[in-house]
């Protein structure tokens, strides 16, 4: 089945991390995180791949490339981010008359539940929750999808939208909607037409995640890190401890008294030790380091970042060629044990964890010493001095 995903978002939630690379490029243990939408779309039976790129565009197709798992991979280009229908109008010219999927580029899903997605006719996917207030809705009578609507107040269901669609022919000449009130040309509307028309059955999605916000891409690694293939193929001391699901890629060296406890996965190039204690679920990035009596727990650590020297960072997100020096501790837990806020977007929101440390953009540099605290993010380039304890953003 021809399948459009959706990757042209500029992703101004997670900033700093995408300040340099667009969302889709963010790392996934060990994979960029559209890679995983689109081989469990092709495990699920899409057999075309239209990407639709926007925002650092060259990042992802020089990354992805012409095939995803043998299956072919083509490109068109979102100039504006002018919404989700607008952005599978790009595509159509390179669609059949014939029905089609489309995925957002930066949610996963379980294997299974894209399977029944792509067996189906006319769908939408369907993920179960507690509280539907903050999401698109869906309405379903007899099993059929007969509305959506956007952040009710009085949720006509506990079904909301999860972003995966199977379409038929026919909504090929729907896609150009009009803008809607928050001035997007979206997705949902052309669902809307599509329900007019064709019975559009509600796919029951076991497992779900949109990864929209730093500790999203934090919880994306909990869950496919425990998916990772254990080996060890780089060079480990043997006395290093190494238990649960590890995988060290050849290229990566763990040296003497080194504790690893997966899931965790330790890419080509990296180097762990003397003495340093990883805790699940963390990804130690390509190229990066982390030194002598530093404890990291739960945390990602992307390429060529270095925490060397008797530190602890917990349930944090560590940008490219971040540096912390010794003695950088960070705080991941409140004391009156709510959960930790971040700033998206200029607003303070909650992250929903207990645990939760800092976001650190790309070429942040800490002093000897600083403390930071949990909910703190620092931007790209930024840079702290020795001793200081940082309780602000910056
Ligand atoms: P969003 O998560 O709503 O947008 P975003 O990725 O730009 O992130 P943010 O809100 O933080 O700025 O988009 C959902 C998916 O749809 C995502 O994969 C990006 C994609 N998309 C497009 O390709 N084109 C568009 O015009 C829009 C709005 C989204």
């Amino acid at each position: 089945m021809q399948t459009v995903v959706l990757a042209a978002g500029q992703g101004t939630r997670m900033r700093p991390l995408t300040d340099r690379r667009p969302k889709p490029m963010l790392p996934v243990a060990g994979r960029p995180l559209v890679e995983h939408t689109l081989s469990t779309a092709v495990d699920a039976g899409a057999t075309r791949l239209v990407v639709v790129v926007g925002y650092k565009a060259d990042a992802v197709r020089e990354r992805i490339g012409d095939t995803v798992d043998g299956v072919p991979v083509e490109y068109t280009v979102q100039d504006e981010q002018r919404g989700t229908a607008d952005a599978v109008l790009q595509a159509s010219d390179h669609l059949d008359h014939e029905p089609f999927v489309v995925l957002n580029g930066d949610a996963l899903y379980d294997d299974e539940s894209l399977d029944d997605l792509y067996d189906a006719g006319p769908a939408v996917a369907s993920y179960r929750v507690d509280d539907p207030t903050q999401y698109g809705v869906l309405a379903v009578e007899n099993d059929r999808v007969t509305g959506i609507v956007e952040k009710p107040a009085d949720p006509p269901s506990d079904l909301i939208n999860a972003g995966a669609y199977l379409f038929p022919a026919a909504a090929l000449d729907e896609l150009d909607v009009s803008e809607s009130s928050r001035g997007e040309h979206e997705l949902t509307d052309v669902l809307e037409r599509t329900i007019e028309s064709h019975a559009v059955t509600p796919i029951p999605v076991n497992r779900w995640l949109d990864v929209g916000r730093p500790w999203e891409l934090l919880k994306a690694n909990e869950w496919k890190l425990t998916e990772i293939e254990p080996a060890i193929n780089g060079t480990v001391s043997d006395d290093a401890t190494i238990s649960g699901p590890v995988r060290v890629e050849a290229g990566a060296t763990v040296n003497d008294g080194v504790t690893i406890e997966g899931p965790a996965l330790v890419r080509s190039g990296a180097t762990v030790g003397p003495n340093a204690y990883i805790r699940g679920a963390t990804l130690v990035g390509p190229d990066a380091s982390v030194g002598h009596a530093v404890e990291i727990k739960n945390s990602v650590l992307m390429r060529d970042t270095a925490v060397n020297h008797l530190s602890y960072v917990g349930d944090s997100v560590l940008g490219r060629s971040v540096n912390f020096g010794a003695g950088t501790i960070v705080a991941n837990l409140r004391h009156d044990d709510k959960a930790v806020r971040l700033t998206v977007k200029g607003d303070r929101v909650s992250t929903g964890r207990r645990k939760f440390g800092v976001v650190v953009g790309d070429g942040a540099k800490t002093g000897i010493d600083t403390s930071l605290n949990a909910g703190v993010t620092l931007s790209t380039d930024a840079r702290t001095g020795v001793g200081e304890s940082v309780t602000k953003d910056r």
